[in-house]
């Protein structure tokens, strides 16, 4: 049997690249010199895309690849998708949801921490000699027995505040109805409100249009000069300017960041700050969970050409 032919939009790890290499016919858009070319080249070859869900694929690649049938992403969020498109000609999107939930949630929680009692300083503090030099380290925040808002108590949302939970945390969370699996945590409709009442917001939901910029001006500035806003999701979900204004004018207490606009190349603004953590987008990086995800992405496209059911499927 002819192997299917797959636009690879970024790289993989070896132990995902060798078997989609041995069951696809695997073409590297990402070390392609000239993208727009290549895409010319094979487009009309491809039946399915495989991407990562910071990459996704935009229109101009889906619509360059008219014998498209399928594009499975390397990731829980597809808003880096157009599902518009997809719906447009009819190609089938699968994720990786679940796989990933509780190192992503980990993430979350370890930045809270970390940032809160100031352990990259401390670090610091312990190498660069200031500790013998200087003495002790200043005193930092205190996480147990403080006020934790999610927004968006999904699959993530909710591992993050079962955590939470476990770090004695008071939690309410917000999300487009209360939820019947969360009956010992606060609903609280409106973000801004939950944001007035935590001093650390996480946020936790799926992004989509509807969601651009859910955390604005005002909500940020709800949680307010004592309070930490912790992103896990993706970078359009914060107004970003807005962010960055708080924390430059101190109205936001810091931020612990995994997701930003236009990464890796992120705005100079956030290097200048000093209330502000920031991590390369790796919540759900670890060997283990990428492996599962790997391995997803592959049983995905292989029950799709063996004319099986997806096995998590978005469209
Ligand atoms: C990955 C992600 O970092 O799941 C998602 O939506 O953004 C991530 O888990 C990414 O897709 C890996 O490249």
């Amino acid at each position: 049997m002819t192997k299917p032919d797959i636009l690879q939009v970024g790289p993989y790890p070896d132990w995902d690249q060798l078997p989609l290499e041995e069951a696809f016919h695997m073409h590297k858009y990402f070390e392609a010199p000239d993208q727009s070319e290549f895409l010319r080249a094979v487009g009309k070859t491809i039946k399915g895309i495989a991407t990562r869900g910071e990459l996704g694929a935009t229109r101009s690649m889906i619509e360059a690849c008219p014998n498209l049938e399928i594009i499975s992403v390397y990731g829980v969020g597809f808003d880096a998708v157009d599902l518009d498109a997809c719906r447009d000609h009819g190609v089938r999107v699968t994720n990786t949801p679940d796989v990933l939930t509780n190192d992503v949630a980990d993430l979350g929680v370890a930045m809270m921490l970390v940032q809160s009692r100031g352990m990259i300083g401390g670090e610091s503090w312990v190498r660069d000699g200031n500790w013998q030099a200087q003495g002790l380290y200043p005193l930092k925040s205190r996480v147990w027995g403080k006020k934790a808002g999610v927004l968006g108590l999904g699959r993530i949302g909710f591992e993050v505040a079962k955590r939470l939970a476990g770090f004695d945390l008071d939690i309410s969370y917000t999300d487009v109805s209360a939820k019947d699996y969360a009956p010992d945590w606060n609903y609280v409709a409106d973000p801004v409100e939950l944001a007035r009442q935590s001093d650390f917001l996480f946020v936790t939901l799926a992004a989509s249009a509807a969601t651009r910029h859910i955390v604005n001006r005002q909500v940020i500035e709800a949680v307010g000069p004592g309070g930490m806003i912790i992103n896990i999701s993706r970078a359009s979900n914060i107004d970003e300017e807005a962010l960055l204004d708080a924390l430059e004018s101190k109205r936001l207490g810091s931020a612990a960041l995994d997701v930003f606009e236009g990464e890796p190349a992120l705005n100079q603004r956030f290097l200048e700050l000093d209330n502000v953590l920031l991590q390369p987008h790796h919540a759900s990086g670890t060997v283990e969970t990428r492996k599962a995800m790997g391995k997803l992405v592959r049983d995905n496209l292989t029950a799709h050409f063996a004319g099986k059911d997806l096995l998590t499927p978005v469209l």
